[in-house]
């Protein structure tokens, strides 16, 4: 297995003690796709004797970034609706008359697999960009059994055929399909048989709902988790983003691995995430392009010690958005959270929401999935916005 040396870096290995989890002059090994050893440059192992040597002449390394939510398999777009949103209609009322989310599940139906395919690459490749090296992709723009492993599958594929880990989530309860108009339970049943076909196939790591008005009771949402746990599939939630449902507490029961959204959560909502170890995924993005304005309770999630994870929850109707960076800009200004915060919510606490304990800090076994930045601090990472200064994205170790 090769073995190469990184070294003259500034390194956030955000592990450990310090603040970002800071190494100064560091260096860091990697023999295979792991990471042998990270420290000061001082205390590289003598007996090392990497194939390969680099001097990154002061950069920054990072962990590589991840996004953990995001719904990037869809036809089409909404820049339409964002023009009668802009005119005064509302997110609720555009999906009340049958646009919205139906409408991106036309487009997604009617989309070939290699379009499909080719878009979401696209859109992957620019996250890629800014060093982003693990993705969730939920579907949910199927909602039907055909049209949902479709989506599944082309998510799969993705991470098969770019320098990508990509995790899937199962969305099938993302909104109600037209042809089971006023039969949402019937259409819950559907979805919960197939799960069953889908994880048979080998294309679920997780299972997601829409808890909401516009979305699924939690009565509702509680089948949809009975099914996954049968499965033994873990659980997330879109909760509380439009409306207390009281969604996290029902996911907290669950074990749920992140609840997202969460403007509107309560209270109770963050004591049973807290009990339950639910990570609270904040998407600055939906918040912003919806005009909220009601905030999450960012500083009641802090006394509280709920972790916290942001992403772009990038889908064509509440978050266009396809820059991990701009997330943590937005987290800070629009959440108040600090940079390190928010940086901890795109690797440490991102790893933690997809339950993978492999990845989103530098430590010795852990995956190396890195990310170089021509900046001298990684604070720098969420003041700038509209720049990307990642200088290299490393995947699995060398090269
Ligand atoms: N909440 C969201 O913000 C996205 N899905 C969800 O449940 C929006 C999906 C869309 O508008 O297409
Ligand atoms: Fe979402």
């Amino acid at each position: 297995m090769t073995l190469k040396l990184w070294r003259h870096a500034r390194i956030a290995t955000m592990s450990g003690d310090q603040p970002w989890g800071w190494i100064e002059r560091g260096a860091l090994l990697a023999e295979g796709e792991r990471i042998a050893w990270v420290g000061a440059e001082r205390d590289i192992p003598r007996d090392a004797q990497p194939q390969q040597e680099i001097d990154l002449q002061g950069a920054l390394v990072t962990p590589g970034l991840i996004d953990a939510h995001t719904h990037l398999v869809y036809g089409g777009d909404r820049a339409a609706e964002f023009e009668q949103r802009l005119q005064g209609a509302s997110y609720e009322e555009i999906a009340q008359r049958g646009g919205g989310i139906a409408s991106t599940v036309a487009a997604t139906r009617a989309a070939s697999d290699d379009v499909l395919f080719a878009s979401a690459q696209r859109r992957a490749r620019t996250l890629m960009a800014e060093g982003v090296t693990t993705i969730e992709i939920k579907s949910g723009y199927g909602l039907s059994e055909q049209h949902e492993a479709r989506c599944l599958a082309v998510a799969r594929r993705l991470g098969n055929e770019l320098p990508l880990s990509v995790r899937t989530t199962s969305l099938a309860a993302h909104a109600l399909p037209k042809e089971y108009a006023g039969r949402a339970d019937d259409y819950i049943d559907a979805a919960c048989r197939w799960l069953a076909a889908q994880h048979a196939r080998g294309l679920v790591d997780a299972v997601d709902a829409f808890c909401d008005t516009i979305g699924f009771t939690s009565a509702q949402t509680r089948r949809i988790f009975d099914a996954a746990r049968a499965l033994g599939l873990p659980v997330k939630l879109h909760a509380e983003q439009l409306s207390n449902q009281h969604g996290a507490a029902l996911a907290a029961e669950y074990g749920a691995l992140s609840c997202d959204h969460l403007e509107h959560l309560d209270a109770q909502g963050i004591a049973a995430m807290r009990a339950s170890g639910t990570v609270a995924m904040l998407l600055p993005g939906a918040y912003y392009f919806l005009r909220e304005t009601k905030l999450p309770p960012i500083t009641e999630l802090r006394t509280a010690g709920v972790p916290i994870a942001i992403a772009t929850d990038h889908n064509p109707g509440s978050s266009p958005a396809l820059s991990l960076l701009l997330m943590l800009n937005m987290a800070c200004t629009l959440f108040r959270l600090t940079p390190e915060e928010a940086f901890a919510g795109v690797t440490v606490h991102a790893a933690c929401a997809l339950g993978l304990n492999d990845r989103g800090r530098l430590a010795p076994g852990l995956r190396a999935d890195l990310a170089l930045w021509d900046v001298e601090h990684p604070r720098e990472l969420a003041y700038r916005f509209g720049v990307n200064p990642c200088r290299q994205r490393i995947f699995g170790g060398p090269p």
